[in-house]
């Protein structure tokens, strides 16, 4: 008999089809957004699941589904894990690092260069029919080569990024992390480590690539805003909630800081009023890793992950493998 597994949002037809060789598949092709208690019930009888980061996998729901010996989330970022809780139970987390990294490196820096150089104000601008001639400071932003990049979390998206900035835009680079990079791994980003305050101090663009923990809610919060340049622009591709948005909207509308380029947000999909209001933002709807073939790479790990593990006994990325040690699929 095959494994029964959950899909818990809709995925791509091939990611289906592939998990339903191998499985009996429960499905949510219409991307309905399911309650805690919705998804405890289907996820009772399931061996596995194939998670975003909407669902949020803790205590109460691992302490509900005893049957449930993995859940492969189809993202690099994990805070929806309760990673100690699932190690406790013996449920096996994995998540899709790597294939991102560049797709989302890119996005990075397409947001910094919509931020500083005032892109979508300006379009909106124009769409509205205001543009009636050329002024001599119109939608002048921040230069960006040569300028100084911050980077906040030196992870491999963190990497991209900084290579990006030094060896595409002559950028300096520096960046702050829990821990620093070797001399080596230094030199290929074209980076130096610096303490958090100086990054904050420095940084014509700062861009946040940190994941999200206890220890980094609101890292970037009106303390650390009032240490940074009233020219600098922030960028946040990491994750909601290590910005404080509502002290960032403030921070905007008083022009403490001259833009914010935003892709995530503390309780998205909503967002908070105050940042709709402010013209010196770009938002976007978390779409950092959003290109077909990076979007395809990572459904097909997280399915690799479910099939290498509940059919092979061996999951190709987990985050915590001292659970291997005991477990058997
Ligand atoms: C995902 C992300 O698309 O990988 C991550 O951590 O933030 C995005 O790439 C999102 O989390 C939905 O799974």
């Amino acid at each position: 008999m095959k494994p029964s597994i959950l899909v818990a949002r809709a995925v791509f037809p091939e990611t289906l089809a592939k998990l339903q060789q191998h499985f009996d598949v429960q499905a949510n092709q219409d991307d309905v957004l399911w309650t805690k208690p919705q998804l405890i019930e289907r996820l009772q009888g399931k061996a596995g699941a194939f998670t975003t980061g909407s669902e949020r996998i803790d205590a109460e729901v691992l302490a509900a589904c005893p049957g449930l010996k993995l859940c492969a989330n189809m993202a690099v970022g994990f805070n929806n894990f309760d990673l100690a809780a699932m190690t406790a139970r013996g449920v096996l987390a994995t998540n899709t690092p790597d294939v991102l990294t560049e797709t989302t490196a890119d996005f990075g820096f397409a947001l910094l260069m919509a931020t500083a150089r005032r892109i979508t104000e300006s379009e909106h601008f124009l769409r509205a029919g205001k543009w009636d001639r050329w002024r001599f400071d119109m939608f002048a932003g921040s230069e960006v080569h040569g300028s100084t990049l911050g980077i906040l979390g030196m992870g491999r998206i963190g990497q991209g990024i900084a290579k990006r900035g030094a060896h595409g835009f002559g950028m300096k680079v520096i960046y702050h992390n829990r821990s620093r990079l070797s001399p080596e791994l230094e030199r290929a980003c074209g980076a130096a480590y610096v303490s958090k305050e100086d990054l904050l101090r420095q940084a014509d663009h700062l861009v946040l690539v940190l994941p999200y923990t206890p220890q980094s809610h609101h890292a970037i919060g009106a303390a650390e805003i009032a240490l940074m340049k009233p020219t600098a622009t922030l960028v946040n591709i990491a994750r909601g909630g290590i910005v404080d948005d509502a002290a960032l909207a403030q921070a905007l509308r008083e022009r403490r800081i001259a833009a914010a380029g935003l892709d995530v947000f503390e309780g998205e999909p909503k967002v908070h009023p105050d940042l709709l209001t402010v013209p010196n933002v770009v938002l976007t709807p978390h779409i950092a890793s959003a290109t077909v073939q990076t979007r395809r790479a990572m459904a097909e790990l997280a399915a690799d992950n479910l099939i290498g593990f509940l059919v092979n006994g061996k999951p190709l990325t987990p985050l915590n493998p001292e659970v291997l040690q005991g477990a058997r699929a």
